[in-house]
């Protein structure tokens, strides 16, 4: 019954990183790679988790993407590219936690706003268990919630949250 138990969790994590992996399109859904869309804001009601990526859609005649280092960033100046995209459709994965940092290559589009700064945090899940008793049988509710590694030590696990419900009827499975 142990190891049954075991293969079930193992499912449920590996369901877990695969559903909740989200692409980002860049300014949606009220905007895109354009320069009206404020990216400031626009990162700010998002949660960027490891596993997700990034989708910059625009017109390839009018703008391009240059990722860059914070010193490139800062100073508008995409003349030492970490990476440049061009397609109008670019896809960014974002692997590892840290931030990185893009603008348009277009000259002057950068110091016109099109600069997005992104933050990428760890995806974590957490496991909480709650058991009860009744009668003999103890039945287990197991609640499964992504959340992020914040160094400020917020809580921020609403964002995503999946309720696993695993009942054991007469047996401790956890
Ligand atoms: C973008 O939005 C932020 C936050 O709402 C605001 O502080 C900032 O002034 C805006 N920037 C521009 C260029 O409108
Ligand atoms: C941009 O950065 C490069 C080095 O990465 C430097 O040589 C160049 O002077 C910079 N341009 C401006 C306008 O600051
Ligand atoms: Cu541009």
């Amino acid at each position: 019954m142990a190891s049954r138990a075991l293969i079930l969790i193992t499912v449920a994590m590996t369901m877990l990183g695969t559903a909740l992996a989200a692409s980002h399109t860049v300014g949606a859904p009220d905007g895109s790679w354009d320069l009206q869309t404020n990216y400031s804001q626009w990162v700010s009601r998002i949660r960027f988790t490891t596993g997700d990526e990034l989708r910059f859609q625009y017109s390839a005649a009018m703008h391009s993407v240059v990722e860059v280092s914070k010193t490139g960033y800062d100073s508008y100046n995409g003349s030492s590219p970490i990476t440049t995209f061009l397609t109008g459709n670019d896809v960014v994965p974002l692997a590892t936690i840290g931030t990185r940092y893009f603008i348009c290559g277009v000259s002057r589009h950068c110091d016109a706003g099109m600069k997005v700064e992104v933050n990428i945090k760890s995806k974590e899940v957490r496991t909480v268990q709650r058991c009860r008793w009744t009668g003999n049988q103890r039945r287990c509710q197991s609640e499964t919630a992504l959340s992020s590694a914040v160094s400020t030590g917020v809580d921020q696990s609403t964002v995503v949250r999946l309720g696993l419900v695993v009942v054991a009827a007469g047996v401790t499975l956890f």
